[in-house]
């Protein structure tokens, strides 16, 4: 492992009841305030590991509740229309929001408001092939102001693999939320599964959170969301982050979005590596199918 690389990380983390945090932008008195937070039964929380599609999901979501439309929200970031419970960026009053209010999070199931845990409010969790997610958070990780050090592609695979990246480790992400789903009023949406019938996906996220959009509502929430629309959109793109967090020069928020780029970039060795963690880590959880199914169609 390149010592430096996990220097540069230890610089700007910090451990919290077993995950790792970036200080530049949370803190342990944020996240256990949070526990107490109060919920509303309209609540809508959207809950993802870093790079699974929170900020797609966050533009659906804000769509959703507006029916396709924008309505008093034409100059709102989806930052602040979805705003993160455990990042101080942005700081909001949540208490003042009016009701149904969408928020974001990448928490452990076991560091989210207690009030949750009765079922109360909705919880929709997306999550993405970990190849892809991490090959999008090393990506993601090069535009970062504060890490200092060039991590390489093999030293991130290390530091993903053992959770030593912010948010922590993916299998432990996923595996507790869907091991804890019975304790949630949660749905799973797949990356893959947006990826291959959007409109489909959207229609399940409106089922769930009870919005009944007519067709041609639904077609908007669509075509907004789509990766060439919400590229080019400066209140979805998160081009409103400050350089002071992420650096544009070194790449887009929104880079890809496809399914299956790991395929162009990890070897034969590396990719029996993960496959082997992931096993040993997942293999008794039904969730990797998906993926399977869905490379040969949305790639
Ligand atoms: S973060 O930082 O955790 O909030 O990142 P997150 O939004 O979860 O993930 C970023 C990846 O999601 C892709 N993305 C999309 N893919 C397809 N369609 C749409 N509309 C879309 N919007 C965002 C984004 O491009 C990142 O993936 P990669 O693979 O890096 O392109």
């Amino acid at each position: 492992m390149d010592r430096g690389a996990l220097e540069a990380l230890n610089n700007e983390r910090f451990e919290h009841k077993g995950t790792y945090f970036e200080s530049k932008i949370t803190s342990p008195e944020v996240i256990d305030a949070i526990e107490h937070m109060e919920i509303r039964d309209s609540d809508v929380f959207l809950v993802t590991y870093p790079k699974s599609g929170t900020v797609w999901t966050q533009q659906i979501l804000s769509l959703i509740f507006n029916e396709g439309h924008r309505n008093g929200t034409e100059n709102i970031d989806n930052m602040t229309r979805v705003p993160w419970i455990e990042f101080s960026m942005n700081s909001i009053d949540f208490n003042s929001r009016p009701s149904p209010r969408l928020f974001s999070s990448h928490l452990p199931y076991y560091l989210m408001p207690r009030d949750l845990k009765s079922r109360k409010a909705k919880i929709i969790y997306v999550y993405r092939n970990p190849k892809d997610a991490m090959l999008s958070y090393y990506h993601f990780f090069k535009m970062k102001t504060n890490i200092k050090h060039t991590i390489n592609w093999e030293t991130f695979i290390e530091l993903f693999m053992s959770g030593e990246v912010f948010c922590g480790s993916w299998f432990d992400h996923v595996r507790g939320w869907y091991t804890h789903k019975e304790d949630f009023n949660i749905l799973f949406v797949t990356y893959e599964e947006m990826k291959k019938d959007l409109r489909s996906a959207v229609l399940k996220i409106c089922k769930f959170v009870d919005m009944n959009l007519d067709e041609k509502a639904v077609d908007t929430v669509v075509e907004k969301a789509t990766f060439t629309n919400m590229k080019h959109d400066p209140l979805a793109n998160y081009t409103f982050v400050p350089n002071e967090f992420l650096d544009r020069s070194k790449g887009d928020f929104l880079r890809k979005g496809t399914v299956g780029d790991w395929k162009n970039i990890m070897t034969v060795a590396q990719s029996e590596r993960f496959d082997k963690v992931y096993k040993e880590k997942m293999g008794d959880l039904p969730i990797k199918l998906w993926w399977d199914l869905c490379e040969e169609t949305t790639s």
